[in-house]
């Protein structure tokens, strides 16, 4: 300050001595150019160095002291110089870059794998769906992802990944890092015609239900995905030591930082299959799966419709109605997936070959197994995860009440006008009442999330609000 005030007083004396070009000017009748004075330009020139000079030798000094000074600030600081460089260099959004991602979370971890099922050229959707899912939960819990491909993993895909996450988390993750990373590839008899499938009729099958307009129908390889998803990824070699998953899919959205660990949650509290959204389908894709599934109860004595498949179940055509869980998003439990209960009623699927026939998906099977196997409160909503896979979005109505869930990065106001609520694609009066069914079943079973430090505890009670009323 001190020099500054000295700088401007020395200034100001130097404009009382010296007359400016102005003053000179207006006491002399105008000259041309080439006529002005010789000594006055050379005044000037003179004087204009001089005070370059004194400006330049002020800062060098400046220079000279400030810079130890600042070399010491910066040492003492450097921790947190560093880090900031991170947080502001990261690929990560900014809300969420300033919340400190990087802290690995303390305490126990639940024996679970993010399972990844992808191709090679997925590489930049893996990317995309880690720049959110990392922040608002894995770079904190540190769970080993599992990626799972029909054919080789090229090493650019592996490479991309590990560079990923080592970016993120500010650690090195090397490609063999299996503590962090897994890279598996699927058996060919989990991703391939099976023996008792007249691939020929099959593939005539498929034609007709494309020439319907049945998404996906003539895509082998999709009928294969879907068999795969239904019945053997908890099967691979690599996640038969874990107990838990979460299904993550390429070129999704997380959009909520969690404060808890949803693995813990599900086993302190006895749940077995978690979902997030919940949607129709389109029946063309599965015409004979709730008569097989009524086949199956009788052979199984099942007399009456259990009572958590009772909430799919249209009760006037007294078969399945499509409602499922939509299994791009899953946080379930393997034990029950490799479970013998599990493994029969899939292979009673399975042996009708309507996995090539028709073209059944993995989320209503999964969901037909969740009804006829579970009870209604092995069940969990997600509701606290914000979601995006494709056109369908979820987030926590509750977004409001920041602490609990957020905050979130998805524009409610923006999915009202949509009219997804509560986790819900709502298509027509008759899925109304469908849905009518599942906010029961939410009022008397979804457990709300019991969060561990003291400031959540507090807010608990507003998780366990009645979900909103639907419109
Ligand atoms: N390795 C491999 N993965 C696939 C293949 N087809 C789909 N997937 C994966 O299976 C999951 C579902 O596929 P997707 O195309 O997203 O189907 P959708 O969500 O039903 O539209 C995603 O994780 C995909 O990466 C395939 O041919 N090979
Ligand atoms: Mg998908």
């Amino acid at each position: 300050m001190a020099r500054r005030k000295e700088k401007r007083t020395e200034s100001s004396l130097y404009k009382a001595r010296t007359p400016s070009l102005n003053d000179v000017t207006a006491q002399q009748p105008p000259i041309q150019n080439e006529e002005r004075p010789a000594a006055s330009k050379g005044f000037m020139r003179k004087d204009l160095a001089r005070v370059i000079a004194e400006e330049l030798h002020r800062w060098a000094q400046v220079v000279v002291y400030a810079l130890p000074v600042l070399s010491i600030i910066i040492t003492r600081n450097w921790d947190i110089i560093n880090k900031t460089y991170q947080l502001w260099s990261s690929p990560l959004p900014p809300l969420s870059r300033l919340r400190g991602v990087f802290e690995e979370a303390p305490g126990t971890r639940a024996n679970a794998a993010i399972v990844v099922l992808a191709r090679n050229r997925d590489a930049g959707e893996v990317v995309h769906t880690l720049k959110t899912f990392e922040p608002t939960f894995n770079a904190k819990y540190r769970y080993p992802y599992v990626f799972l491909n029909d054919k080789d993993w090229e090493p650019q895909f592996k490479q991309t990944i590990a560079d990923f996450l080592s970016e993120v988390r500010a650690v090195n993750i090397s490609v063999n890092d299996t503590l962090y990373l897994r890279f598996g590839k699927v058996k060919e008899e989990h991703w391939s015609w099976p023996a008792h499938v007249d691939k020929t009729a099959a593939l005539k099958d498929m034609r007709q239900m494309a020439d319907l307009g049945v998404l996906h129908a003539n895509k082998e390889s999709y009928h294969h995905m879907c068999r795969f998803q239904s019945g053997f990824f908890f099967q691979h070699e690599l996640l038969k030591d874990f107990k838990w998953y979460w299904r993550v899919e390429p070129d999704v959205d997380f959009f909520c930082p969690l404060h808890y660990d949803p693995f813990m949650f599900m086993e302190s509290h006895n749940k077995t299959y978690g979902f997030n959204i919940v949607a129709p389908e389109f029946m063309a894709t599965i015409p004979s799966l709730g008569k097989t599934v009524k086949a199956y109860m009788r052979e199984r004595n099942i007399t009456s419709i259990p009572p958590t498949l009772k909430l799919m179940w249209n009760e006037t055509t007294d078969d399945y109605s499509g409602f499922h869980f939509w299994s791009n998003f899953e946080i379930g439990s393997l034990d029950w997936l490799r479970s013998r209960e599990y493994g029969e009623f899939f292979e009673y699927l399975d042996a009708t070959g309507n996995f090539f026939h028709e073209r059944w998906g993995d989320a209503p099977v999964h969901s037909v197994a969740a009804g006829l196997l579970l009870r209604p409160d092995e069940l969990h909503y997600f509701e606290d995860i914000g979601y995006r896979h494709a056109d369908r979005i979820h987030c926590p109505i509750v977004k409001e009440k920041q602490g609990v869930y957020g905050p979130c990065e998805c524009d409610v106001e923006e999915l009202k006008r949509r009219r997804v609520q509560w986790g819900i694609w709502a298509y027509s009066d008759r899925w109304m009442n469908e849905l009518k069914k599942w906010q029961r079943w939410a009022k008397a079973y979804q457990t709300p999330v019991n969060l561990e430090d003291k400031r959540q505890a507090a807010l608990v009670g507003q998780a366990s609000d009645p979900p909103p009323v639907l419109p």
